[in-house]
């Protein structure tokens, strides 16, 4: 890492609060940059202010509050002058799983006006090949800057597991992709502050390609374990002890099959790749389908299950969209629980060890839904349902979607 002669002078203005862009303005902030955190939410930018956060993640709340107290981060709904600006806001999909860039598209007209000769900016929010070019650049450009010369426009994606995100802001690689070499540059030697991790230097397009190649790699490998999970179920083999000795060889790494994909990244992320090449991009769009197909067929598992009682009882375990996060962005497990509700499918007892309370579902603490369920589905791998083993619950139906119980 560079030292920090200069830092000091330095304003970063960080746009959108989120998981990326909220961890990124407090580091930066406890580095000692000058912080401004803007937010469309006002209630997100008073929580910050108060030195609290919106989102659970470890140690950010420590992070957030050393930041906030030093006076190096501050947040308004407003940009301000910056030498350094960074966007980190949404980007999802619209109907047809066409990317909507117009939380990107909004970030950058808000900025616009604000931008002076010499400032550096940066996209750092998952995106389809071109959007840094023909989005942020062609902006800066409508209104008067010299792009590659007088201001420097870069992408540089962020690659942080959700969990861990303290961690892998600092320690994992980056990849920096300039609109011109000088942007390069000029990204490279900022994110060399305060990355430890190698910083790779390419184009802005290759950047936004690496990016959706990274999560279209696990998301395709997920569905490959998915797909043979319906596979050993139709031929009664036990998947999880398949996958284990499959992965005793030394080149082959199966991943863990599951409900369905969840989280913000890996179901939307391999969309913004097919939208751009639907001729060519066909085995990541099945692997899309194959995973969006798995909660259909969990459903179907416990209906078949749930006919063989009067008014079946089903304990619900988790609807996070992984282990041991609280986070239930894009969750299969939400969706399927929604559905046997929907279709009122036997009497839900619902558990999510990471929650208090959920808009639409009742929890119960899970002990309670293990003991009173007739049928046990298991949705995600938490570390509490993880205790559970198969010889204590021999009366009942186990549907374990993520193999935990053993
Ligand atoms: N999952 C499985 N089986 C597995 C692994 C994961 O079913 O063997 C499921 C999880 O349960 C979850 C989903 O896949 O529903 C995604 O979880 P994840 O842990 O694979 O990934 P995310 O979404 O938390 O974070 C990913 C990461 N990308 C890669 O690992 C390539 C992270 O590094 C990215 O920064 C993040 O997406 C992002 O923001 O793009």
């Amino acid at each position: 890492m560079e030292n920090d002669m200069g830092i000091r002078d330095k304003k970063i203005c960080v746009l959108g609060l989120g998981y990326i862009g909220l961890p990124t303005a407090s580091l930066l902030g406890t580095k000692g940059y000058q912080v401004h955190g803007v937010d469309t939410v006002g209630e997100v930018v008073d929580t910050i202010n108060q030195g609290r956060i919106h989102i659970t993640e470890p140690d950010l709340d420590v992070l957030v509050k050393s930041a906030v107290q030093s006076g190096n981060l501050k947040a308004g709904k407003e940009p301000q002058p910056a030498d350094v600006f960074i966007i980190a806001v949404p980007t999802p999909f619209k109907d047809g799983h066409q990317p909507d860039l117009s939380h990107v598209e909004a970030a950058a007209r808000m900025i616009a006006p604000h931008v002076r000769a010499g400032n550096l900016v940066i996209l750092e929010s998952t995106s389809p090949v071109g959007t840094t070019e023909d989005v942020i650049a062609r902006i800066l450009r409508e209104h008067g800057h010299r792009v590659g010369t007088d201001v420097f426009v870069a992408y540089c994606p962020e690659r942080v597991l959700p969990g861990r995100i303290l961690t892998e802001l600092v320690e994992n690689d980056r990849i920096v992709g300039g609109v011109g070499e000088t942007s390069t540059e000029e990204a490279v030697s900022f994110y060399k502050t305060f990355v430890r991790g190698e910083v790779y230097a390419t184009n802005a397009r290759t950047a936004e390609l690496t990016k959706l190649a990274e999560n279209s790699f696990r998301d395709v490998n997920i569905a490959f374990a998915n797909e043979l999970s319906l596979i050993c179920d139709q031929e009664g083999i036990n998947v999880w002890e398949l996958v284990s000795l499959a992965n005793r060889h030394p080149r082959v790494n199966i991943l863990r099959p599951g409900p369905g994909v969840g989280g913000h990244c890996i179901a939307v992320d391999p969309w913004f790749v097919v939208s751009r090449a639907p001729a060519l991009a066909r085995l990541i769009r099945v692997a899309r389908e194959v995973n969006d197909g798995k909660p259909d067929w969990v459903i179907g598992k416990v209906r078949t299950s749930a006919e063989k009682f009067k008014k079946a009882v089903i304990g619900c375990l988790g609807l996070a969209f992984k282990a041991d996060v609280d986070d239930l962005r894009e969750s299969p497990a939400v969706g399927i629980v929604r559905r046997l509700k929907e279709e009122q499918i036997g009497e839900l007892l619902i558990a999510e060890p990471y929650l208090t309370r959920h808009k639409e579902f009742d929890l119960l603490p899970y002990e309670e839904v293990v003991s009173r369920a007739d049928i046990i589905l298991v949705l995600v791998d938490h570390k509490q349902f993880r205790k559970l083993r198969a010889a204590d619950l021999k009366e009942k139906i186990v549907i374990d979607t993520r193999g935990v119980i053993i």
